[in-house]
């Protein structure tokens, strides 16, 4: 197939929004020679860009999305397709769901037409170690019968940020804090291109998990990396000058969970992950003011409204009835129709034990007290089979509302490595409600690019703790 010359991403987003539909096909619609172009141009944006990536908000902060492609549309449908919004994701786009490759390659594709509105961070799923064992590799194989194409993705990856920084004040990464980590600068030299060493800080940005029975630092029970307690995180916030961590890399049941008295969260947006959890993912919607939103997407029981624009917007080209192919995972609409009714079989199984071994598992820091964190000792796991018990889990879990992000495209340009770390900033006031005036109590660190319209202040409803970020101190 003939390589389009310059690589049009514009029609790329285009056919892999169509091949969501009952009867696209990936391979078809799409050739190997395209998606290496695609991994040499993100990588591109992402050599051009922070390991640490610094933006001002509004954005949204996504979780776990695990080729559950049917998902990432209904994300993007609720919280509006880029540009219309900022995005930064945590990491693990690819294992474990069953369409790995759209879902990369739509937000690559979102990543290169917009490469200060759309972040995509590095999970642990991101590593060949991983990914060659978890699922991508195979459906590279299976659909591209390419090793070339999986090794084009390594490439990319290696080059991804390991961390995001938003406002100043919210600090994102996929799994979680290192004890190596001593202030923000760090975050900005961290070696690239890397598959990270074990161990390193960068391992522990990946791999590490928050534990509420744990104080300060023990070994993880996936084999790699550490899991904190409150201590920690609470530590961090004061030392780092944040108020907020904001990390993914396990299935918390209602897609976002606190820890440490609201000073870390948890988000996951891969809901009904692998077909074998009921839980619920969520999205969180950080204000011009820092104030966090959490939208939560249940898993379906009933039929989804997909609004008119989505189905307008994106036709199959193939025609209906030539889905029958060997890609029965096709259809991301289709199948996420059929999850409505509950016939879509398990997208993939959840291996108890791990296939691989990362080198070496880190050495624990200062002695810590001695006790694993759980008796089934998992070595490495890569995801977060072990997940749910292991969360913040001291909050109340009610439904947020989902924030209205009505304003023109958003502005929120990469400020990198020039950037002040943090100064000037001041944390957002203590409030109670769900929402906070426009930019009250926040001054933006350095000048950011003009938004045409305030935000619109959201109306005052139903105003649940949870759903506001809380300033701590
Ligand atoms: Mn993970």
């Amino acid at each position: 197939m003939a390589v389009p010359t310059p690589f049009d991403a514009a029609s790329m987003i285009n056919r892999l929004l169509s091949v969501g539909m009952a009867g696209g096909r990936l391979t078809t619609q799409v050739s190997e020679a395209e998606l290496l172009q695609l991994c040499q141009l993100t990588k591109d944006v992402f050599v051009s860009q922070s390991s640490l990536i610094e933006i001002d908000p509004p954005v949204i902060v996504c979780g776990d999305i695990h080729g559950q492609y049917a998902d990432l549309l209904r994300v993007f449908d609720r919280n509006g397709f880029p540009p219309e919004s900022n995005y930064i994701f945590l990491g693990d786009y690819v294992d474990r769901g069953r369409q790995n490759i759209e879902t990369i390659c739509l937000m690559f594709s979102y990543k290169v037409k917009y490469p200060e509105n759309f972040f995509m961070l590095r999970g642990n799923h991101e590593c060949p170690a991983i990914n060659r064992v978890y699922g991508f590799f195979e459906e590279c194989q299976r659909r591209y019968r390419s090793v070339r194409l999986w090794n084009a993705f390594q490439d990319a990856f290696n080059w991804m940020p390991l961390c995001g920084l938003i406002g100043g004040k919210i600090l994102c990464m996929h799994g979680g804090l290192s004890p190596q980590l001593k202030e923000i600068d760090q975050l900005r030299s961290l070696p690239r291109p890397q598959d990270p060493p074990n161990p390193s800080m960068g391992i522990d940005l990946l791999w590490a998990d928050p534990d509420q029975w744990v104080k300060g630092w023990q070994g993880n029970s996936r084999g790699v990396s550490f899991t904190f307690g409150q201590d920690v995180v609470v530590d961090a916030c004061n030392k780092l000058d944040i108020d907020l961590v904001a990390r993914a890399h396990q299935v918390v049941q209602d897609g976002y969970e606190f820890f440490a008295n609201r000073r870390l969260v948890t988000i996951f947006s891969a809901p009904h992950y692998c077909g074998q959890f009921d839980n619920a993912a969520a999205t969180m919607a950080v204000a011009e003011d820092l104030s966090c939103a959490f939208s939560v997407y249940r898993p379906m029981t009933k039929q989804v409204r997909l609004n008119a624009k989505s189905i307008v917007t994106y036709k199959p080209i193939m025609p209906p009835g030539a889905d029958k192919s060997e890609e029965k995972s096709g259809g991301a609409i289709s199948s996420m129709f059929k999850s409505i009714v509950g016939k879509n079989k398990p997208a993939c199984k959840i291996e108890p034990t791990p296939l691989v071994s990362l080198p070496t598992p880190a050495p624990l820091p200062p002695p810590p007290p001695s006790t694993p964190t759980s008796p089934g000792n998992t070595p490495i796991p890569p995801s977060p089979t072990a997940a749910a018990a292991a969360g913040g889990g001291t909050n109340n879990r009610s439904v947020m509302g989902t924030v209205s992000m009505s304003q023109p495209i958003a502005q929120s340009p990469n400020r990198g490595a020039a950037t002040p770390p943090g100064g000037a900033r001041t944390p957002p006031p203590r409030v109670n409600s769900c929402y906070l005036p426009v930019n009250a109590g926040y001054t933006p660190g350095s000048p950011r690019k003009a938004v045409s319209e305030p935000v619109a202040p959201a109306p005052a409803r139903n105003c649940n703790n949870n759903s506001v970020y809380l300033a701590p101190k």
